[in-house]
């Protein structure tokens, strides 16, 4: 069991230590510089399609080394651990990952997930950084986001209000092994900082989960792109190694391109956010992936915690309107319309 408390930026011991974070913080994005992490390149299905791969109760053997990536880890303070500007991790499983040897631990060490977790969480907020969130625009999570990695039973990830804190499970497929996982909690981070307490109606609800697929999507397809992973499973499938343990190939925990639409609503946040999810993929499909999520995140500032879809929706309008003009505002419209979303 280890603690460590997030100690900022500054606190570092020495003046070698501090000058080396300087140099992490200011590197390009994308940049080899820094300390570098093995990883997977969003997931090991979606970078392979091979639907045959299996846990194999996190068995090293089970996923080929072609399925990780070297990258670097980015905005480190001067710790040595996995504690940075957008991002830091404890652990209740296995020792703390040190960064000297992120570039080393395969998935069957405990560090790997904390490694991913770290990754992917800072890669989530640099590309909102990279959309203007937090420069031209208001900052959407802006923080450093405590991430906690724990053991206790199966696919129970989960984002608390309380702690703003993100837990990763280890049941099935270690929850932090897919990044769409880790990528769709911080969604939820990004929704209730944008508006706290947000998600206090099933429909609103609904939209932090269609809001956490959706980004789980477009910042894997982002980083795949930046970084030249590939990208061979279906782009709308959601979680496609977390979901081996669970759902029949192509493995996916949820897809963002089904056909509900409004009246198809069961009560349900995992069910009735696939309605939203459609449509946030939808309007990616017609503005391009940038101006879609500039319009849809820097929306999500003006939704009530407990907001409708047609309050929603009519609010992304609106955005999309005052962002880009009435060219934007049809496409979105089409797409809310397109779902049967009622007063759009
Ligand atoms: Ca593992
Ligand atoms: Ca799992
Ligand atoms: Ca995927
Ligand atoms: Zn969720």
């Amino acid at each position: 069991m280890s603690r460590r408390t997030h100690r900022g930026l500054f606190a570092a011991a020495t003046l070698t230590a501090a000058l080396a974070s300087l140099t992490a913080l200011t590197a390009p994005a994308g940049a080899s510089a820094g300390p570098q992490a093995r990883l997977f390149m969003v997931n090991p299905v979606q970078s392979s399609n091979d639907q045959s791969l299996t846990d194999a109760k996190d068995s090293a053997a089970a996923v080929p080394s072609s399925a990780y990536a070297t990258a670097a880890l980015r905005n480190l303070d001067a710790s040595g651990g996995l504690s940075g500007r957008w991002a830091y991790v404890r652990s209740d499983t296995g020792a703390s990952a040190k960064i000297a040897d992120a570039g080393t631990y395969d998935r069957h060490d405990d560090q790997f997930e904390q490694v991913m977790a770290y990754f992917w969480v800072n890669e989530s907020q640099e590309y909102l950084q990279g959309l203007g969130f937090g420069s031209e625009l208001p900052g959407a999570n802006d923080r450093a986001q405590p991430i906690r990695i724990n053991q206790w039973g199966s696919d129970n990830s989960f984002f608390t209000d309380k702690k703003a804190e993100i837990r990763f499970g280890k049941g099935g497929v270690d929850d932090a092994e897919d990044a769409e996982v880790v990528v769709h909690e911080y969604g939820h981070a990004v929704h209730h900082a944008q508006v706290p307490g947000f998600g206090t109606s099933v429909e609103a609800g609904a939209i932090g989960e269609a809001f956490g697929d959706y980004l789980a999507v477009t910042v894997g397809a982002h980083a795949a792109a930046k970084y030249g992973w590939p990208l061979k499973a279906d782009l709308a499938c959601v979680a496609d190694w977390d979901a081996v343990s669970y759902s029949p190939a192509p493995h996916c925990l949820r897809r963002v391109d089904g056909d509900k639409v409004y009246d198809d609503r069961v009560g349900q946040v995992h069910a009735d956010g696939q309605i939203w999810s459609r449509a946030l993929f939808d309007v990616r499909s017609r503005l391009g992936a940038r101006t879609a999520d500039r319009v849809i995140v820097n929306a999500q500032f003006g939704f009530a915690p407990d907001t409708s879809f047609s309050d929603a929706a009519r609010t992304t309008i609106a955005t999309a309107r005052a962002m880009y003009g009435a060219a934007a505002e049809t496409a979105v419209r089409d797409a809310f319309r397109a779902r049967g979303i009622p007063g759009v």
